[in-house]
């Protein structure tokens, strides 16, 4: 009759990552958690930044804030460790009510060892760098090195097992463990040291994981076999880090990827060689069984790329999360993609008010016009987050965003290629529609027409429409839609039937129910469902009728 407050039983259960026939959630406080966050600059990781930062995370209706711990921070002197960022983080954070992923910065933060300590980081003879073909040295420590692993791993088990005491609230509810590991300017380490292993024949474990025959590495993997080497011990010691981490609190966690572009990869060390790119994604999932996600940061504009990488990294065996993507306004859309890929969530770059901007990866400057776009949508999808995330759990989503980039109108940016093509003189109906067969329906989402009649799609100005449709049961649909028409018609197995929307609801979840607020009929039903200014949530119930 007595609700007991023992504190022995007050702390809540440890997030975890859930799997249901190769659909995900991340389940934190018992309950499946949309991860709708926003991530600080880099150097936001002091207590004096930290008032710049919840203001826009705030504005953003973020529920959870990525920001970096600095293994340089944490443990200046050897063997000392200072854990009062972290303590006075997890305290505001508390305040705000918003959660926390922490991302683990030490033996690579892209690339480099900035972010070690000075012990570390000018220590060469105990924790050696990569050297090139040519016997150059460069700023990347090797991965090969017991001694920077043990160093790492100590930090890491100690930030562990400091969360595990603090922590019991499980405002934390993830780490990054290293930041876009990899090596710029070298497919690996041609150390004599390195040179040595990578003459013993390729691992069992390796071996089995990708179904190949025993050799060396160059009989096995070919072309391959250096940028294979310095992914697989980049993430056997990834893999241990993060083990010891676990072991003291098993929190999940993710490593984060610089991509190579899906569609002109150029050559390792042009991207971040060892790294988990799209082509070593197999040599990541053999080499680190303890990372729960490889999680792409997606700094692509144009929509094919973007989502090509999306399609890359939501596997049966990957959970998609959006680790960091850039936060200008051609980004934005890129969230209903990543909902339709069922992702745990998405993090946009950048999210903070410490005046620096990491254009042309992101928005040339932070202001109302970068966070608003954001806020929009987390408006919408905050409210039904761990709705969301259930059904997305459970049933099959599909995702649309605008497909016709409009960012040329402002000149070409380095990292806005990658799409077809030139500007085609009249625009084609055809490019802003998108098609997707859902079983018994298809759906049609165009972009960019008067809301009333038949005009044919034009494109919005700029690019910002997105759908997500996840399936509720027969003929039934969830659709969030924003500066989209998603219409729907029978697939070939319905084929030639008359058909109608039954009903469509307007509505919202509260504590997992689908609370009813009016029936969209007429005018906003009769040439599609028209989503305009105003993002809509909105449960539709299809059928078909028979004339005789
Ligand atoms: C990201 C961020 C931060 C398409 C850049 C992206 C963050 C790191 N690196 O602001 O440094 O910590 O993870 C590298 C993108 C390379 C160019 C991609 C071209």
């Amino acid at each position: 009759f007595a609700v007991s407050l023992n504190p022995a039983s007050a702390a809540e259960p440890i997030p975890e990552i859930v799997e249901r026939n190769g659909r995900y959630t991340l389940m934190v406080d018992n309950a499946p958690y949309l991860i709708l966050a926003a991530q600080t600059n880099n150097s936001a990781n002091y207590p004096a930044a930290l008032p710049d930062v919840w203001p826009v995370v705030e504005k953003m209706q973020a529920n959870t804030l990525v920001i970096p711990v600095a293994w340089e921070q944490v443990e200046p002197e050897e063997g000392e460790f200072d854990f009062s960022f972290v303590d006075t983080l997890i305290e505001q954070a508390r305040e705000k009510q918003v959660r926390l992923v922490l991302l683990w910065f030490a033996t690579w933060k892209n690339n480099a060892p900035h972010y070690a300590p000075s012990w570390v980081k000018l220590d060469n003879q105990r924790f050696p760098r990569v050297k090139t073909e040519d016997g150059e040295t460069l700023n990347s420590l090797s991965p090969h090195y017991r001694s920077t692993l043990e160093a790492d791993k100590r930090a890491f088990v100690q930030l562990m097992r400091h969360l595990k005491e603090v922590d019991e609230e499980r405002t934390v509810i993830t780490v990054q463990v290293q930041n876009e590991v990899g090596t710029y300017g070298s497919a690996r380490d041609y150390s004599e040291k390195a040179e040595k292993i990578f003459r013993q024949p390729v691992p069992e474990k390796l071996l089995t994981d990708v179904n190949k025959e025993a050799g060396s590495w160059r009989k096995v993997f070919g072309e391959d076999a250096d940028e294979f080497f310095h992914a697989w011990h980049i993430g056997r010691y990834v893999d241990e880090i993060t083990a010891a981490g676990k072991a003291e609190y098993p929190l999940p966690m993710y490593v984060n990827v610089a991509l190579r572009n899906p569609f002109n990869p150029g050559e390792p060390g042009q991207y971040s060689s060892g790294g988990a790119t799209d082509n070593v994604i197999h040599i990541w999932k053999s080499a680190a069984p303890h990372i729960d996600m490889i999680s792409p940061d997606i700094y692509f504009r144009d929509h094919k790329t973007a989502t090509r990488v999306m399609e890359l990294y939501a596997r049966e065996d990957n959970p998609l999360y959006i680790a960091e993507i850039g936060n200008d306004q051609p980004y934005v859309r890129y969230i209903f993609d990543a909902m339709g890929h069922g992702a745990l969530g998405f993090a946009p770059f950048g999210m903070d008010d410490t005046k620096y901007s990491n254009y042309p990866l992101g928005a040339e400057r932070m202001d109302e016009k970068v966070i608003e776009p954001f806020a929009e949508l987390y408006r919408v999808f905050g409210p039904m987050g761990s709705e969301w995330a259930d059904i997305s759990l459970n049933h099959r989503t599909w995702g649309f965003s605008e497909p016709v980039d409009t960012y040329k109108a402002d000149g070409e940016l380095w990292n806005a290629k990658g799409s077809d093509g030139e500007e085609k003189p009249e625009k084609d109906p055809e490019d802003y529609t998108q098609r997707q067969n859902l079983g018994d329906w298809t759906a049609e989402v165009t972009y960019g027409r008067p809301a009333f009649w038949i005009d044919p799609p034009q494109g919005n100005n700029p690019a910002s429409g997105g759908a997500v449709i996840a399936e509720l049961g027969e003929d039934e649909y969830l659709v969030v839609g924003h500066r989209a028409r998603v219409s729907f018609s029978p697939s070939e197995e319905l084929d030639g039937e008359k058909y109608l929307f039954e009903r469509v609801e307007e509505g919202h979840f509260e504590d997992g129910e689908w609370v009813f607020e009016r029936v969209w009929n007429g005018d906003q039903t009769d040439w599609g469902l028209n989503f305009i200014e105003q993002p809509h949530v909105l449960k539709v119930k299809l059928a078909t009728y028979k004339t005789n």
